[in-house]
């Protein structure tokens, strides 16, 4: 008892001391802060897009724009397993004393076939293994105390500034990868548009997004309330970001700012006033970053976990690699379930409605 009491803040411990009508339940905020600054934060950030499109500028954008960072190489354990074609790299981040570990899994290669019909596959796979993996950490009698989570919260899809709509790849891996994981569309080099091809692009692809039945990060059905509809019916008003990407810093004014310098001028890429790089960041870190992950967590992870555990019937089976939900079926289509079994969440039931592939 002597132990709760230092733990709680020194203002509210004076404060209320005489107050016997003071229970503390505010101090619960305080427990969880220094909880959250020990633990740190952790985001898996997924880029996909052709080649060319900036993929890797971005990043390398996000990690250099104002946060300071250290690189770290990540305990053995935690690192993504990596494939031919899909590689991550992880910074740990550290602003005003929190930390945070942010890991990008680049799909390099993606749509660069002649034939890219089925090229969301690879990415589609690597996304299930690891919610495989944490499934398969879970599912221990003796489960590790923070199970490593390499579960891909959010994929970047780059769409090529033609300015005309959206190619049918495009449209593909969308519809595909937005049942399993959060997607985030991004106009790249944005740069490349003047402001009026810029705004008619973007509603060109909002209605083509809407026409083909792809619901992407925000998703409306997950508003939890009147507030979150207010806050999330904006951001879905702009997507997609069309953003600009640079690590070169540049003096403006006095100042050193990410740009890409041209003859015309410099573009600085966190200023909104020239490109909608700092709203992705804001929408990735500053203001969605929990929401990101507690939708992984209770929507895609637990559709993936419902349909694996019903599929084994009871009978599960330990080796993901010879189980067919560990793998995409090759004609994208998946299997029929043997009889309606209970669902254990309302919510991730009604998304498995609308079709999880696996
Ligand atoms: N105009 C313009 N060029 C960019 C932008 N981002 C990256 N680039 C350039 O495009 C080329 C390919 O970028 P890269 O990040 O390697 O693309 P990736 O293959 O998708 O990873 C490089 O020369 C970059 O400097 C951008 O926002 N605008
Ligand atoms: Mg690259």
């Amino acid at each position: 008892c002597a132990n709760l009491t230092r733990r709680t803040p020194q203002v509210s411990e004076t404060q209320h001391r005489n107050d016997f009508s003071y229970v503390g339940i505010d101090a619960i905020l305080e427990q969880m802060r220094r909880k959250a600054m020990k633990q740190g934060f952790e985001l898996n950030v997924m880029v996909v897009g052709q080649s060319g499109l900036g993929k890797s500028t971005l990043m390398n954008t996000l990690f250099k724009s104002k946060v300071s960072r250290k690189s770290v190489q990540p305990n053995p354990e935690e690192r993504i397993p990596k494939t031919i074609e899909i590689k991550s790299i992880s910074h740990d981040i550290e602003e005003k004393g929190v930390r945070m570990k942010l890991t990008v899994i680049d799909t390099p290669g993606f749509g660069d076939q002649i034939n890219n019909e089925n090229c969301w596959q690879p990415i589609m796979k690597f996304i299930n293994d690891q919610y495989e993996a944490y499934l398969q950490e879970e599912i221990h009698i003796n489960r590790k105390k923070r199970i490593p989570d390499s579960r891909v919260h959010c994929c970047i899809y780059f769409i090529p500034p033609t300015g005309h709509c959206l190619r049918p790849l495009d449209v593909e891996f969308m519809r595909r990868l937005s049942k399993v994981v959060n997607i985030v569309p991004v106009i790249a080099k944005a740069d490349t548009l003047t402001l009026e091809e810029r705004d008619d692009f973007k509603q060109t692809i909002r209605e083509e997004l809407r026409a083909n039945g792809i619901d992407v990060y925000p998703q409306k059905e997950f508003d939890e309330d009147a507030d979150d509809r207010m806050i999330n019916d904006k951001i879905r008003e702009m997507i997609p970001f069309a953003v600009v990407g640079s690590d070169q810093e540049y003096q403006v004014n006095g100042k050193r700012i990410l740009g890409r310098k041209t003859k015309w001028g410099t573009i600085e890429v966190e200023n909104i006033a020239h490109c909608e790089f700092a709203y992705l960041r804001d929408l990735l870190i500053r203001t969605h970053m929990q929401n990101i992950k507690d939708i992984t967590g209770s929507i895609h992870y637990e559709t993936y976990r419902v349909r694996r555990l019903n599929e084994s019937n009871g009978h599960f089976s330990p080796h993901p690699s010879d189980h067919p939900a560990a793998q995409p079926k090759a004609n994208g289509q998946h299997e029929e379930q043997p009889g309606g079994a209970a669902q254990p969440n309302g919510v991730a039931a009604q998304h498995e409605a609308r079709s999880h592939e696996m």
